[in-house]
């Protein structure tokens, strides 16, 4: 048990580290770029932001203040469900002054009753969930804003130092081998982790190999040269329909030019480095992929166990390193960087078998579909993750280097269309070791 007043603290600063994020990310740019679409799949940022205001007042404000609606009006025009992103443009949207004011005001409410609140009793106020899952809420979005930001033309707006470069690659195995046997995957003990990473479960891995870094660029970059895209053995069914389709020769922002590859990121062009982790692949990508490597994707429970497992006390930990809270020079997160760190950065970040930079730099798709845990109880509600369940969403594990701690275990479970490209996807491959 967690002392209140800790407690207390730990759920403003959350909150605070999110809204300056996000105030961040909303006046770098001027207000036509707030209000405009900088991509179909994208909402305009003034929408993010005052959805973040939105969703902070009907679960913090209504639901565990109790207190009255503020912009009852207003909740329609933020549903994500009610309005797909392309149509948000076109909705009577507060202009950016006014978002910036409403979600100041709700923010003003809940911190006043966040410090009146007793942060135990009820599942939605116990530990505080309500509050962590808002502050992840808008962390979430924050990322997606950072998506808009990197698909937004014209001059960077965003700035930020390089990661650390503590690669030691060459000195690394290709790959490590994880143990067969069990291992308990999601959690019930995390205070603020989210309803479809719930129960913890025992489950059954066989040994397998994994690679003990992110495929790079210039793993990727072979695969491109001997031709991976023009052929249909290494492809799905449905990928190679999609990348015909589309015409796909490269991950998204790349660029042939002068004989080599070049890629846009966050308003500037440069060549491609070889090193680092490559982003921005679909999941039809990173399987065709594993496949011409004579590999395939991990499973997400073998991710997990990578990630977790401890093999000295059989036991599961909050992240590769142990249970403390992400240092940062243990993963690349939160926005540091705008980019991730080279294969091998991070030694200290490492699992206890060797396995380098599963927490941060790219999100890494496994090969399995989003489907609940044994036990699975939605909470508090159906739209966070139980209406996406099934063969149409793919996991995605581990979090890039734009998401924030809050929004980051090892437990943590993302998941998109096998077509999404503009979010910072990479992967790493596996092999069975029998
Ligand atoms: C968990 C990242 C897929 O952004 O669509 C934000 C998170 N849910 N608002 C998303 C979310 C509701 C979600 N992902
Ligand atoms: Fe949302």
């Amino acid at each position: 048990t967690i002392d209140p007043e800790a407690l207390r603290r730990r759920a403003e600063l959350a909150l605070r580290t999110a809204r300056d994020r996000t105030h961040a990310l909303t006046t770098c740019v001027d207000e036509p770029d707030l209000t405009a679409q900088h991509s179909p799949l994208m909402s305009p940022l003034v929408w993010d932001l005052a959805h973040i205001g939105n969703q902070e007042e009907q679960w913090l404000l209504r639901a565990v203040g109790g207190r009255d609606a503020l912009r009852p009006e207003i909740d329609s025009i933020y549903d994500a469900f009610e309005h797909p992103r392309a149509e948000r443009p076109s909705l009577p949207l507060l202009a950016p002054a006014e978002a910036r004011g409403y979600v100041h005001e709700v923010r003003g409410r809940v911190l006043d009753i966040l410090e009146r609140i007793e942060l135990r009793g009820a599942p939605l106020i116990d530990a505080g969930f309500a509050f962590g899952m808002i502050a992840q809420h808008e962390q979430q979005h924050d990322e997606t804003m950072l998506i808009t930001h990197q698909l937004r033309r014209g001059p960077a707006a965003l700035t930020a130092p390089p990661p650390p470069d503590t690669a030691d690659a060459a000195a690394l195995p290709e790959e490590v081998l994880i143990p067969g046997g069990p291992f308990t995957m999601g959690t019930s003990t995390e205070p603020w982790a989210l309803d479809n990473e719930r129960p913890a479960h025992r489950r059954l891995v066989p040994a397998f190999h994994i690679d003990t870094t992110p495929v790079t660029n210039g793993a990727y970059e072979r695969f491109i040269a001997e031709g991976g895209y023009g052929e249909r053995r290494w492809w799905t069914a449905e990928g190679w329909a999609y990348i015909q389709e589309h015409g796909l020769a490269a991950p998204l922002f790349w660029r042939r030019e002068g004989g080599q590859w070049l890629r846009r990121r966050f308003g500037v062009t440069e060549p491609v480095p070889p090193q680092e982790p490559v982003v921005h692949v679909s999941w039809y990508e990173a399987d065709a992929y594993a496949r011409w490597a004579g590999r395939r994707l991990p499973t997400e429970e073998e991710w997990e166990k990578a990630a977790r497992h401890d093999p000295d006390s059989g036991r599961s930990r909050r992240y590769p390193w142990g249970d403390a809270d992400p240092a940062p020079d243990q993963a690349n997160l939160g926005q540091r960087h705008l980019r991730p760190a080279p294969a091998g950065s991070y030694p200290k970040g490492a699992s206890p078998l060797g396995v380098r930079q599963l927490i941060g730099d790219v999100w890494e798709w496994t090969s399995s579909d989003f489907l609940p845990y044994p036990g699975f109880r939605a909470f508090p509600y159906r739209e966070y993750s139980e209406v996406f369940f099934g063969p149409a969403h793919k996991v995605l594990r581990g979090g890039s280097f734009a998401v924030d701690e809050v929004v980051c275990r090892g437990t943590f479970r993302n998941w998109d269309l096998p077509v999404r490209r503009q979010i910072f996807s990479g992967f790493r491959t596996a092999r069975d070791a029998s």
